[in-house]
């Protein structure tokens, strides 16, 4: 169990707003509040009950704001503690004064993400619905404030108890085979055994491969544009921004750094990275700068590549369609405003695979064009690891799924081998122990250290 001290902190964000919220957790919240907070209507605060009143600092009596205020009393409340919460005036003072209020009266400042770390040792909320509540405060865009909603609402958990509980069946038929070994009593057999391992093994591999819808819908999608000098890369970043993010020149080599930034593309959030344009380089700095495109080039989810239609097919392009080679994405022949010399025919007989589309970064319309085409890709994307309604969208949850994996194989090829029931048994009960640190049911001050440590603080 943790230290029962009492913490507090300014559960909003800093600087300008309307309201700012103090959060305050532990033995001592309903008696700090009660010290810094008095009610207008004389009354007592009563639990979950918004009342105003004055903050007032105890030591000289002076009012420090006029503010609402409540208590939750345990095991009720957020951190399954007493909680107080006063809403105060926003802005970068008030709250810092009421926080520093608390203190002088015994809490101590919260770490980022106690009050949710103290929910889960509570039982509150475990460990996937924990990290369901900061994807949810990090959401940008509609698909990730569903996927949030779902694992907040257990959907996550349900499914990996679910199996976590048929891996323990197994276990004790297992122990029972141990126990039992010289009585008459109906076991499975050791094939029976294997098979249902197996599909075991099945489902939670399944579940890992999720990983990157799960990833995607959280994150977004990050798109690299690739191309020649001068093909048109960064007047396309403009056109899809609708801004003019980066500088536009006619000569070739003006990108030297990586440019980002996101658009929302259907349901999902776009980071589309602009990159120096790739071709054989003496500058140094430029030479920097292509090392960049390739490496952003090969850590995006969809490249975007850029033809220049108003030029021959040259050296510089057949880079790009090997670079594209295998990868998901969209070909953009640009320029196609002026007279063409580049068709997507023959991109296609140099090689290109990916689908491509003829524009231009001048005309506003193509906009549309290119978007939808992303959609699609970006549907494609998503679509190819799996149509399961629940996603996994941390590496924490795929790296214990392909634990969980590995030891069910272990376990699936000695029970085939016909191994005594102990060797099977400790591997299965180590994709148990796996699939248990998912929703924190197995756990360990170092894994719960990772997860909260990313937490804001008051949360
Ligand atoms: N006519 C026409 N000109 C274009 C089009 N797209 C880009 N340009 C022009 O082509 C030149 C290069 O455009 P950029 O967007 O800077 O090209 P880039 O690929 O980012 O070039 P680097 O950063 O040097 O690799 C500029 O003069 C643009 O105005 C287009 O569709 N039609
Ligand atoms: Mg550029």
């Amino acid at each position: 169990m943790y230290v029962q001290d009492t913490i507090v902190a300014q559960a909003t964000a800093q600087g300008r707003g309307a309201v700012a919220i103090v959060r305050i957790s532990g033995p001592d919240a309903i008696t700090i509040l009660i010290s810094i907070w008095r009610s207008l209507s004389e009354k007592a605060p009563r639990p979950r009950e918004l009342r105003l009143g004055d903050v007032i600092d105890p030591a000289s009596g002076a009012q420090v704001d006029r503010a609402l205020a409540t208590i939750m009393p345990a095991p009720n409340s957020l951190t399954g503690e007493d909680v107080a919460e006063i809403q105060c005036h926003g802005g970068n003072y008030v709250a810092r004064r009421i926080v520093a209020l608390a203190m002088t009266l015994g809490a101590r400042m919260a770490e980022p993400g106690e009050f949710s770390r103290r929910a889960f040792l509570n039982g509150r909320i475990d460990l996937a619905e924990a990290e369901a509540v900061a994807d949810l405060v990090e959401a940008r865009s509609e698909a990730a404030l569903r996927q949030a909603l779902a694992q907040l609402s257990g959907a996550l958990s349900a499914r990996v108890g679910k199996l976590r509980d048929e891996i323990i069946g197994i276990r004790a038929h297992l122990e029972a085979e141990i126990d039992f070994s010289d009585e008459d009593i109906a076991l499975p057999s050791r094939e029976e055994i294997a098979k249902s391992i197996e599909r075991l093994r099945y489902e939670v591999t399944t579940l890992a491969d999720t990983f990157t819808r799960g990833r995607i819908v959280r994150e977004g999608i990050h798109a690299a544009i690739v191309g020649k000098p001068n093909a048109g890369k960064s007047s396309i970043l403009n056109l899809m921004l609708g801004a003019e993010r980066a500088i536009v020149t006619a000569t070739p080599g003006t990108t030297r750094d990586v440019i980002e930034d996101s658009v929302a593309i259907g349901a999902v959030m776009l980071t589309l990275a602009d990159t120096a344009g790739i071709r054989e380089s003496d500058d140094e700095i430029e030479r920097l700068g292509i090392e960049r495109s390739t490496r952003a080039a090969s850590a995006a989810d969809l490249l975007i590549l850029a033809f220049d239609g108003s030029r021959p097919f040259e050296d510089d392009d057949a880079r790009i369609v090997a670079l594209a080679a295998g990868r998901a994405g969209l070909a953009l022949l640009n320029k196609r405003d002026l007279p063409q010399r580049l068709t997507i025919a023959e991109l296609r007989e140099r090689g290109l695979e990916m689908p491509a589309l003829a524009v231009s970064a001048l005309i506003p319309e193509d906009a549309g064009c290119i978007r939808g085409e992303l959609e699609r890709a970006a549907d494609l994307l998503v679509a190819s690891s799996g149509a399961d309604e629940v996603a996994i969208s941390r590496e924490r949850h795929r790296e214990a799924l392909v634990r969980a994996a590995a030891a069910l194989d272990a376990a699936e090829k000695s029970a085939r081998a016909a191994m005594p029931p102990e060797l099977i048994a400790v591997d299965v009960m180590a994709a148990g122990d796996a699939l248990g640190q998912i929703t924190g049911t197995v756990t360990s001050e170092d894994v719960l250290d990772t997860v909260f440590r990313e937490f804001c603080i008051g949360k």
